[in-house]
């Protein structure tokens, strides 16, 4: 994987989603016949979506091989056997699934690139075998606001909005900035939001439902943001095409703005015409790009390549975060971007 470049990397990706009905067929059969010789053993046959497992599979084996990160697919390895453990539903057959994988696409890969897949899949199976499904809490104790953030996402969870508006003005008007109600409020609730689904606590839909009030939540503060340093420049800022994870966007939109840049704040699941559209009425200096999900770098490179053949390689600046740019670290200097792999702390 290390010495793929990236034109290789990003075909296999293509190559392997194409895939996805055959290998859920695939992944369902031999998972069948393994039932039926253990058919004498207790307990209830376990009913399992393999058309949503084996797309999952896919998708993220196709992102950590477009990513160049073998260490990105043992974090979905990982991720998933807590989803699993957390539902009861028998982690092991993950090991399975990538043995069967590796078996399967073993005839229908080229050469190019199925050594990175192989890797990616063996390195899966090993973190997956050897997972620890407890899902860890918030770090405890790290922050002043750490009250504030608890009866935060009580609130949010019952669905308050107006009780959630009011702790964070109250928050505010006792000298908070808002850079840290964002960070250690806002954003430490929807990270917990996210161990809470993964650990079944939580349904769906109470999870958007949390969500929905952060974002009224911070529509609420955004005219206590002031502008306090001097102009810096025109901005974009904007989430790619299929990803559907807005608030650390939103969140970058505001804290550039506060320092000076005049924003331009897209949402997210943009069109990448749409966004290349914004940036030439907006005049932008700089092009913030957000990404969550693995499998969103196919349409990051692509994104990044539509600007770069409108307008050149000087201007705009592109700086890309969010966690697609944590599990693929190296991703933001093959692309020729800078990158920030943190949070809004390190901005
Ligand atoms: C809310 C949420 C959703 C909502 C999003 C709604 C919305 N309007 O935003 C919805 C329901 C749509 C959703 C969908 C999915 N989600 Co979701 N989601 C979350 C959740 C709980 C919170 C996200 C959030 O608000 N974070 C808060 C922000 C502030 O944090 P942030 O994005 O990291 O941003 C900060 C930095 O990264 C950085 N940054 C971010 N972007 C940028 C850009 C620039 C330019 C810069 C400089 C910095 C920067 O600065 C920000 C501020 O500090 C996360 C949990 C988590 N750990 O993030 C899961 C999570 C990301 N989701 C997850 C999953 C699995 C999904 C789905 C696949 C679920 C499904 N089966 O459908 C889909 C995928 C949809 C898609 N195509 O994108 C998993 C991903 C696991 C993995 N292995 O990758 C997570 C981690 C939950 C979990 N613990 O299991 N999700």
């Amino acid at each position: 994987m290390d010495s793929l470049p990236i034109l290789d990397r990003l075909e296999m990706g293509h190559r392997l989603r194409r895939l996805r009905t055959e290998l859920a067929q695939t992944l369902a059969e031999r998972w069948r016949a393994r039932q039926q010789d253990l058919s004498a053993a207790p307990g209830e046959p376990v009913s399992r979506a393999f058309d949503e497992d084996a797309g999952e599979h896919l998708d993220f084996l196709a992102g950590a091989v477009e990513g160049g990160s073998l260490a990105a697919f043992e974090e979905y390895a990982r991720w998933k056997s807590r989803v699993l453990a957390s539902r009861a539903l028998p982690a092991a057959d993950l090991v399975q699934d990538f043995e069967d994988m590796e078996a399967w696409l073993e005839a229908r890969l080229p050469s190019t690139g199925k050594e990175a897949v192989t890797r990616a899949l063996r390195a899966g199976a090993q973190a997956a075998a050897e997972a620890d499904t407890e899902i860890p809490g918030i770090p405890a104790g790290l922050s002043p606001l750490q009250a504030v953030q608890e009866q935060f996402l009580r609130v949010i969870l019952r669905g308050e909005r107006r009780e959630a508006t009011r702790l964070s003005l109250e928050a505010l008007q006792a000298g908070h900035s808002i850079p840290d109600l964002y960070i250690e409020v806002f954003q430490e609730s929807q990270y917990e939001l996210g161990r809470l689904w993964e650990s079944n606590q939580i349904t769906v839909a109470e999870e958007h439902m949390a969500t929905a009030v952060t974002q009224s939540v911070l529509a609420r503060l955004y005219p206590h943001i002031e502008p306090t340093s001097p102009p810096q420049g025109n901005m974009v800022v904007t989430g790619v095409e299929g990803e559907m994870h807005q608030i650390g966007a939103h969140m970058v939109s505001d804290l550039f703005e506060a320092r000076g840049w005049s924003v331009r704040f897209l949402g997210t699941n943009v069109p990448r015409a749409g966004v290349v559209q914004a940036l030439a009425e907006h005049d932008a200096d700089l092009l913030g790009i957000s990404a969550t999900m693995l499998f969103s770098v196919p349409n990051v490179v692509e994104l990044v390549h539509a600007v770069r053949q409108k307008f050149g390689n000087a201007r705009p600046r592109i700086l890309v975060g969010g966690a697609t740019f944590r599990l693929a670290p190296r991703l933001a200097g093959e692309l020729g971007v800078e990158s920030c792999v943190g949070d809004l702390r390190q901005i």
